[in-house]
């Protein structure tokens, strides 16, 4: 038997979204958000489900604390609803939805846990869509007055604050692949919300820093390890194109000031909408790298390609049913521990938050109304010995956030996948710890686990 071991301050946590849990979708002045008129629409979510009521955690915060206490968890990361603050996505903050997330800030400053808010996890407020949306260069300023707006209300209580979640993902699949709301497939669009998003980051890193010099901050990446696909020099260097696209759109342009260096005749700069003085804009000094990671990305050279990069990723091989989940991505620990090391080599051993890691198994309550998940914990005790091998080599990880809290909406696939910690019975609202989330507990009690 083995035993792995954790530095002494460091955190663990569970991570949810706005959208995902909160339901109250029409509640104390609201506005539309564009996930609202998302998975109104027919056809768009599976089941036709939607947010309406999710977890219900607008009426319901109070017993997702008390899951976190139960957990000996230390850190929340929970994400804001833009359009609770601001309905319209413009001008003066709505009352109603700032005294909501200072609730939830004093019950978990009450209770002992880091409030870890992520400005943004996708829920846009359907007017800035319906005025263009983020390919639209305006959104930059209007979210960053939403950024201002948040620091200024909670920054007495907050001090570590994540702006954007997966910024890769919502901008590729809202406006590319069409699958996410708000289900736009433009190649142009796709290129304009990437450059709007970096600038929205900088600028609003920039206001938050002005408001609170001492707030940490960064954002929470989507992140895959690329591997070529097989052994040619080509498929490296398309792996290493992939990782550039996939995986470095929002971080290198914050720490170094460029467009990642992976298109045959230079970022397209055009068709994104770059003006001069971009860049000194976009530029910012993170306090931390936050990563998101669930799997690996194995990667073929090919010509064309998204972007002509010459690079395209190749699905998943593996023969061993035990090493897929639910939603059928792999489990590979080794992803975890590669990407850690990855932007600690490249990055001059930055702070890294590991913002989300978990996996998706549907198993439900046994005629006990116990939750026998035991392949959730084996996932995350591949997932948390590769994390400790990295802070062992020299990763300066200092907290791990665990995907997530709650079964919830995930997404397009709607109820359908339940990534939680804890079991939630849709119908009722009520919350059951999986056996996962016991030995979560007892891992953050002990701040180490025995294998
Ligand atoms: O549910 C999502 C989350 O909103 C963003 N990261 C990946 C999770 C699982 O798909």
């Amino acid at each position: 038997m083995a035993r792995i071991e954790f530095p002494p301050a460091f955190r663990w946590g569970a991570s949810t979204a706005s959208y995902q849990i909160e339901g109250g979708w029409r509640e104390d002045e609201k506005g539309e958000s564009i996930w609202d008129r998302f998975s109104h629409t027919p056809g768009r979510i599976k089941n036709g489900d939607t947010g309406d009521i999710a977890c219900d955690s607008y009426h319901r915060f109070e017993d997702d604390i008390a899951l976190l206490q139960e957990m000996n968890l230390s850190s929340y990361r929970f994400s804001i609803a833009w359009p609770r603050i601001q309905p319209s996505g413009r001008g003066k903050a709505n009352s109603k939805g700032l005294d909501y997330y200072g609730r939830l800030t004093d019950a978990l400053l009450g209770a002992g846990i880091r409030p870890f808010p992520t400005l943004y996890h996708w829920d846009l407020p359907q007017a800035l869509e319906d005025a263009g949306g983020w390919p639209h260069r305006d959104t930059a300023g209007r979210f960053t007055d939403y950024a201002e707006i948040m620091i200024s209300a909670l920054g007495d209580r907050i001090s570590d604050w994540i702006i954007f979640n997966e910024p890769a993902v919502f901008t590729a699949l809202g406006y590319y692949l069409g699958t996410h709301a708000p289900g736009r497939s433009s190649l142009e669009d796709l290129l304009r919300a990437s450059h709007t998003v970096n600038l929205a980051q900088g600028q609003a890193f920039a206001a938050m820093k002005a408001t609170r010099s001492d707030s940490f901050i960064g954002t929470a990446h989507s992140m895959s390890s690329c591997e070529p696909a097989g052994d040619k020099e080509a498929d490296l260097q398309a792996a290493e194109r992939w990782h550039g696209l996939s995986n470095l759109l929002f971080l290198e342009p914050a720490l170094n000031g460029k467009y990642p260096d992976i298109f045959p005749d230079g970022p397209p700069l055009d068709e994104m909408g770059f003006q001069d003085g971009d860049m000194e804009q976009i530029r910012a000094p993170m306090d931390f790298v936050g990563i998101n990671l669930y799997s690996r990305t194995r990667v073929t050279a090919q010509s064309g390609g998204p972007l002509n990069i010459g690079a395209v990723p190749v699905p998943v091989e593996n023969d061993d049913s035990s090493s897929i989940t639910d939603i059928g991505w792999e489990v590979w620990p080794d992803a975890l521990y590669d990407m850690l090391m990855r932007i600690t080599n490249d990055y001059d051993r930055p702070i890294i938050e590991v913002t989300e890691n978990g996996c998706a198994y549907n198993d439900s309550p046994d005629h006990q109304g116990v939750i026998q998940d035991s392949r959730r914990t084996r996932f995350f005790q591949g997932y948390l010995e590769a994390v400790a091998r990295a802070i062992s080599d020299g990763a300066d990880v200092r907290g791990y956030h665990a995907w997530s809290l709650l079964d919830n909406f995930e997404w397009a696939e709607g109820y359908g996948q339940r990534f939680g910690l804890s079991w939630v019975d849709f119908k009722t609202g009520q919350r059951t710890l999986k056996e996962s989330g016991r030995w979560y507990g007892t891992l953050a009690a002990e701040n180490g686990f025995s294998t």
